[in-house]
């Protein structure tokens, strides 16, 4: 017989704006309405989570500032914390997002708990967890000890499985699972967005949504924008999920003073998305690129480099435009190719929404998870 009952999840992800916690905070959102129990487990509620929704909970891990650390440590009452959620809530399964530190915490707290009271441990990598810190030697033994230790293994790419294969010798299974996006509604209509970025009629918005670190290239964002002709036509619009202030001269250097807007931390991205034309992603490396799958779910096609795992997600031609990395004026001529024409633009459009709702919905991707979970979870 099936078994259907509703699973106790715990999930562990950094809280702050960014890709993993953003795909960790929509699934507990999603698996709580589908009647599962999710609890939080960070040193903050995570970003998008509400406080009031049912079958959603949050337990904050407390780091006290000891004198005698000259480092302060987050990895120990992680795993204290852990475990105490795990022991109280029964839970079936802990989930951890970004393996550094939360999958070895994940591993300490199973050790610390009776055997029959141990959750099973699914590690989720995203990408730096691989691409950065499993070069590191001073990570990288450790990161391969909780992937051969956790229950089970996902990434979010084919490209970041091969990389992890590829970086830290690990051999065992690896599961693909890759992100999904579930748009909500706007909050504000398209005039009232159009009217607060103080766009006149006939200006082309160009949307880039990102953390703002160096692998995003937001040099190379303002370099290509700097290129774009006819330069009045446009404004690039920057939902900011970190610090612009340190770009600020190179604007001002480029000439895009009126041209850049940016808005930070947005909760409410929707209300963005839908007045978008064309997204803009110059990454150095993406294991998947979220972003630019939010764009796709508003039929926004995007220009974007052709790294790591972003032709997963989006086929040159098909649903957007790839062009190699580093190359600003190729990237200029992309973007400009797209605003100049409007059926090509809506026909890349109409291709991604199919595509992010075919292959990369919440209804495709969180059942793989429910599935997962069930295989390693211990039988009740
Ligand atoms: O790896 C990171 O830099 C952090 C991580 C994050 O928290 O934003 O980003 C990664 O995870 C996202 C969600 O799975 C992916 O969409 C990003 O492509 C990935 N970033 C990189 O691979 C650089």
């Amino acid at each position: 017989m099936a078994d259907d009952r509703p699973l106790k999840v715990g999930i562990t992800c950094y809280p702050s704006v960014g890709g993993s916690g953003i795909l960790a905070s929509e699934l507990g959102e999603e698996l709580a309405a589908r009647g599962h129990e999710v609890h939080f487990i960070s040193y903050e509620r995570p970003f998008r989570v509400p406080a009031d929704a049912p079958r959603l909970h949050f337990h904050p891990v407390v780091v006290s500032g000891y004198d005698l650390f000259k480092y302060p440590d987050y990895t120990l009452p992680l795993s204290v914390k852990m475990a105490e959620v795990a022991r109280d809530q029964a839970l079936d399964v802990l989930h951890v997002h970004y393996a550094v530190p939360h999958a070895t915490a994940a591993l300490l707290a199973r050790g610390m708990l009776p055997p029959g009271r141990r959750p099973g441990i699914v590690t989720t990598l995203h990408g730096t967890d691989t691409t950065l810190f499993g070069r590191d030697p001073g990570y990288g033994p450790a990161i391969r000890h909780a992937l051969e230790n956790s229950d089970a293994v996902t990434t979010v790419s084919e490209f970041l499985r091969g990389e992890t294969r590829r970086l830290l010798g690990v051999q065992r299974p690896i599961e693909v699972i890759h992100n999904f996006f579930e748009p909500r509604g706007a909050t504000r209509s398209r005039e009232a967005v159009r009217a607060e970025l103080g766009l006149r009629d006939g200006d082309a918005v160009i949307l880039h949504l990102s953390n703002l670190r160096p692998i995003k290239r937001i040099d190379l964002l303002l370099e290509t924008a700097s290129r774009l002709r006819p330069r009045d036509a446009f404004k690039l619009v920057i939902l900011a999920g970190g610090d612009f202030s340190p770009y600020l001269p190179e604007v001002q250097r480029l000439g895009l003073a009126d041209r850049v807007i940016v808005r930070s931390n947005v909760l409410a991205i929707e209300d963005y998305l839908q007045v978008a034309d064309v997204g803009l992603f110059t990454s150095e490396l993406e294991s998947f690129c979220v972003s630019l799958l939010e764009l796709m779910a508003f039929g926004v096609p995007s220009v974007a480099t052709a790294v790591g795992g972003i032709p997963e997600v989006v086929r040159d031609g098909e649903h957007g435009l790839l062009l190699p990395a580093h190359d600003a004026d190729r990237l200029a001529r992309a973007v400009e190719s797209l605003l100049d024409d409007a059926t090509r633009r809506a026909a890349l459009g109409r291709a991604a929404r199919e595509r992010a709702r075919n292959a990369f919905s919440a209804g495709q991707i969180v059942p793989r998870y429910v599935e997962l979970y069930r295989r390693v979870c211990p039988p009740s």
